[in-house]
């Protein structure tokens, strides 16, 4: 039954593209599954400008690049990288005089604000990494998890320029004594009324993260960094889920404790089934080895085909990557397509096949650097976070 129910939302979700129709319901429970939803909901304004044949457009916050979409050269384009809103995003301003934008360091020995102007002149790094949202993959869990039916396509890899953290720190004197986290914030307004600790974007990593990787960001794929991704300033933490990658900094204070914001004391924390959040459980930091085919996703005539993916190591680079026509039962190695940009970022991959007439399970299993080998099953968790399992990210396809 699971089983079954599992097949279906893979396979609204491949047939999804380019054909029309209303939203599916599938599963025992009735759950409303959007599978055609690019076609229903219009993309949102903030992002009016993607490509509505590469996304499913979920809800108003949450936009998911189509598994087909993905190519092969490795970099997202940003009309199909997705997208995911915990609040509205602030208004055009944000990014009518980029330079002029203003994030507040505080925690160091000479803390001040510094313009997106002056950060410029500070110091420049460039670095590829995957961008993946903490619940991509949540719609291959069975126990339902609250929160957007993610696939695969809530993840990205984006090049990113910007100034190391570490630059801006030395610039004001070090970091005070004890902090050990960074923590950010993001530049939504709060709307009048409610608490600002129980929706406000503001997360902390630790700070030996931040200092070795993280910087903040201006430009995009050699683009200013669209507001729907975090322009004018993002802070982009290499290797980290994407709640970490706070859009539209306003504040990076080093500090004692983590933030008490909901967001970081409950939210975004790995438990079991039917538990509450709470602060001494894992936080969504560190994302794990992790890859999927692309194509060949739906039947084909021919067996002559491409079989093509993405992996990534997460926090560690990958270092190799198997591909399995028969559902797991044996391996064989895929090749690295393209440039390899580096530890954080992810490779597309290549097995040539020339299948006979049949129906065939392919899926893809990366290991990383460490040795450690993506996972068969992901063991579920109360919000569905984390998801890595090669056997349900497998696609069905039938030759001839
Ligand atoms: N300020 C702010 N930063 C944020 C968010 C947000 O809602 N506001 N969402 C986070 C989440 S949950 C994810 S997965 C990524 C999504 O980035 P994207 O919309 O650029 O793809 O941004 C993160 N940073
Ligand atoms: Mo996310």
């Amino acid at each position: 039954m699971m089983q079954t129910q599992r097949i279906h939302r893979r396979h609204f979700l491949v047939g999804a593209a380019g054909t029309a129709g209303a939203v599916a319901t599938v599963g025992a429970t009735g759950i409303s599954f959007p599978a055609f939803a690019q076609d229903a909901t219009p993309l949102p304004d903030v992002v009016s400008w993607k490509d509505p044949d590469a996304v499913i457009v979920h809800t108003e916050n949450t936009v998911e690049t189509e598994r087909g979409a993905i190519g092969t050269s490795g970099i997202t384009s940003s009309d199909q990288l997705y997208l995911r809103n915990n609040l509205p995003p602030p208004g055009e301003e944000v990014v009518a005089n980029r330079d002029a934008w203003e994030v507040s360091i505080e925690g160091v020995r000479n803390p001040r604000s510094i313009t997106v102007g002056e950060l410029k002149g500070l110091g420049i790094e460039t670095v590829a990494t995957v961008l993946q949202c903490s619940g991509n993959g949540r719609g291959y869990f069975d126990h339902e998890a609250s929160g957007t039916q993610w696939m695969v396509g809530a993840a990205g890899n984006l090049l990113w320029s910007g100034v190391p953290v570490r630059t801006i720190v030395e610039e004001l004197g070090g970091i005070e004594d004890g902090r050990v986290f960074m923590t950010s914030t993001g530049g939504e307004t709060v709307p009048q009324g409610v608490d600002p600790k129980t929706i406000v974007v503001e997360r902390s990593i630790p700070v030996e993260a931040a200092m070795e990787n993280a910087i903040l960001a201006w430009e995009m794929n050699g683009e200013p960094v669209p507001r729907a991704h975090g322009g004018p300033l993002r802070v982009v933490v290499p290797g980290y889920y994407g709640i970490n990658h706070v859009k539209y900094v306003k504040k990076v204070a080093f500090t004692e404790t983590e933030s008490d914001a909901a967001i970081q004391r409950t939210g975004y924390r790995v438990r079991p089934v039917g538990v509450e959040g709470a602060p001494d459980q894992p936080s969504m930091w560190e994302m794990k080895v992790k890859s999927w085919v692309t194509h060949p996703l739906m039947d084909v005539e021919t067996g002559r085909v491409q079989i093509h993916g993405v992996a990534f190591g997460g926090i560690n680079a990958v270092k190799s990557v198997e591909v399995s026509t028969d559902g797991g039962q044996t391996w064989q190695e895929a090749r690295f397509l393209g440039p390899d940009l580096g530890r954080f970022a992810w490779r597309p991959f290549v097995l040539p096949a020339d299948l006979q007439p049949g129906t065939y399970v392919i899926t893809s299993r990366a290991t990383d650097s460490e040795g450690r080998v993506q996972e068969e099953v992901t063991e579920p968790n109360h919000r569905g976070y984390d998801y890595s399992g090669w056997r349900a990210l497998a696609v069905d396809v039938t030759v001839g």
